[in-house]
């Protein structure tokens, strides 16, 4: 059977389980442990999961794991564009706004195990700011589409849309967990980037666990 080490609510995660439930593919899922490295570089060769065990084949790296899905399943519905210039746009797209998403991230990363009254505000405030601002492009994209490019959704919108489940947490990992509370409250970007939240929403609609099989 198919098997997903996923941290379930890692965007990487997430990104997989979304691919995965839509090309219909059966999985299980196994959480890992951070605190517990060693099965992780076990099965993949690397301390990070997600990592894909497919029959014969261990994949890791989420984008990868996607690529790799969409080569090998391909009677399944595709996540690949339908065009070279649609591919180029979706790949153009994701470098230049993923670098600025992630600095973002990284920017907060220190003030998430603090205590309220010990963290920096300023900083916190400046790198949503500066995360609202680098959407603006992205934003006015959607405002004309449903999806990055054509008319369906493709890995880049899975890839890009995940980067961004901080700004946009979804209830139930909110209730589970303190880091996903601290972007709850300091991270959301609803009101200045609606398109883009919409359709983050729209992605990860996919996550349903409808293909996830109980592990025996
Ligand atoms: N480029 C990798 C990054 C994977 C990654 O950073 N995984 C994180 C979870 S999102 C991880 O395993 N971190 C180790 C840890 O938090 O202990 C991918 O896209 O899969």
């Amino acid at each position: 059977m198919r098997k997903l080490l996923e941290f379930h609510r890692s965007p990487n995660s997430v990104k997989v389980r979304i691919a995965l439930e839509f090309k219909g593919l059966d999985y299980e899922t196994q959480e890992m442990f951070s605190a517990e490295r060693e099965p992780i570089v076990r099965a993949g060769g690397w301390p990070l999961v997600p990592i894909l065990l497919d029959g014969g084949v261990t994949m890791r790296d989420s984008a990868a794991i996607l690529h790799y899905l969409e080569a090998n399943y391909r009677d399944a519905p595709s996540l690949t564009p339908d065009s070279r210039d649609d591919i180029l746009a979706a790949e153009t797209v994701l470098a230049n706004v993923s670098p600025h998403i992630r600095r973002a991230q990284w920017n907060v990363q220190g003030e998430i195990p603090k205590s309220p009254e010990e963290r920096d505000a300023g900083r916190i405030a400046g790198a949503r700011g500066a995360l609202v601002e680098a959407l603006e492009r992205l934003d006015e994209r959607l405002s004309r589409r449903q999806w990055l490019v054509g008319e369906s959704m493709s890995m880049y919108d899975v890839i890009l849309a995940c980067t961004l489940i901080p700004a946009a947490p979804p209830t139930a990992f909110v209730a589970e967990s303190a880091i996903y509370r601290f972007f709850d409250e300091h991270f959301r970007i609803e009101d200045e980037r609606p398109r883009t939240i919409d359709w983050v929403r729209r992605v990860l609609a996919y996550d349903t666990g409808a293909h996830r099989l109980a592990a025996r």
